[in-house]
């Protein structure tokens, strides 16, 4: 989370965040019944139909639209969505249920959310005062060396956070998750030294996985009934099950974390995706 800034007055109300996206994971399931029962010409329609709204070089698409089929019984398949405006996120569903198949969707889960850059990823000046406090000499050619490639750095990892292009990686992981709020045990009732202390060992664990997973936090925190949702990609399904383990052993997680269902998906185009669930005749 991050603390945001404060509010002007004079800003004119919108939907649309000052920066960074709506975000959307919903899934859904088919109606085998319903489907069956369906006029094949209704089928091949609605499958074309389908795939044209699920095309993310479509003209109503939002900036980010990916599809993916869902392992297990949870759901049949799988979107995620981001957008500056959250009512064209939410035309698509509407779209779909709307669509000649869409007497034969029912949605099983979804997750509402939006992009940010998290308090504990620093400011280039923050980034310059903990080399200080780590003991590097402030104005040293070393210093001046790390805080200038940091600052070369941060637009791209501003925008991996705000705006992000999504990982061309096959498998998909998505699940809602919250920090505790028990007596004894309460992440918001600790110091943002001891957080941001956790929160570096877990930047550490997950740095480990470079180029194997990447993840991408969005934030429900009064948007929905968890806090963040964390949506991770790996370039091979082990990946996903290797890095959640291992951060079952940070403090951030061990202690704090709690996790709600977990969908598992490989993401598709949605020809294939249809393919995939049968949706033919
Ligand atoms: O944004 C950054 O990449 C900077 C470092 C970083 C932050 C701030 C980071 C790195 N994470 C951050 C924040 Mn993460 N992350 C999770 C989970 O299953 C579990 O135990 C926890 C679920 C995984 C698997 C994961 C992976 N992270 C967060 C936050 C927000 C906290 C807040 O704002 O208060 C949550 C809830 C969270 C949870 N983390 C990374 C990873 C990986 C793979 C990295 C390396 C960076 C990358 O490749 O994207």
């Amino acid at each position: 989370m991050s603390q945001g800034r404060p509010e002007s007055a004079q800003e004119p109300p919108s939907l649309t965040p000052r920066e960074g996206w709506h975000c959307l994971h919903i899934f859904y399931r088919f109606d085998r019944g319903v489907l069956a029962a369906m006029p094949p010409e209704q089928v091949r329609q609605g499958r074309e139909e389908v795939t044209g709204m699920l095309d993310p070089a479509g003209s109503e698409a939002p900036q980010r639209m990916q599809t993916s089929v869902v392992s297990g019984h949870k759901a049949d398949f799988g979107l995620m969505l981001m957008d500056p405006d959250p009512l064209k996120i939410d035309a698509v569903h509407q779209r779909l249920s709307a669509s000649r198949l869409g007497p034969a969707l029912t949605p099983a889960y979804s997750f509402v959310s939006m992009t940010e850059v998290s308090e504990y990823v620093p400011s280039v000046e923050q980034y310059a005062q903990q080399l200080i406090d780590e003991g590097e000499q402030e104005g040293s050619p070393a210093f001046q060396a790390k805080v200038k490639a940091y600052q070369g750095r941060e637009p791209a990892m501003r925008k991996m956070r705000l705006t992000p292009d999504l990982p061309d990686w096959p498998a998909t992981c998505f699940y809602p998750m919250n920090k505790k709020r028990k007596v004894g045990e309460n992440w918001f009732t600790l110091p943002f030294s001891a957080r941001r202390k956790m929160m570096s060992e877990h930047a550490r664990s997950g740095m480990s996985f470079a180029g194997r997973v990447t993840q991408l936090i969005t934030v429900g925190v009064g948007l929905e009934d968890w806090e963040w949702g964390v949506t991770l990609w790996a370039k091979n399904p082990e990946y996903l099950k290797d890095i959640v383990y291992r951060m079952r052993f940070d403090e951030a997680s061990a202690r704090y974390a709690e996790f709600g269902p977990f969908y598992t998906s490989y993401i598709v185009p949605p020809a294939e995706m249809l393919r995939h669930c049968r949706v033919e005749r």
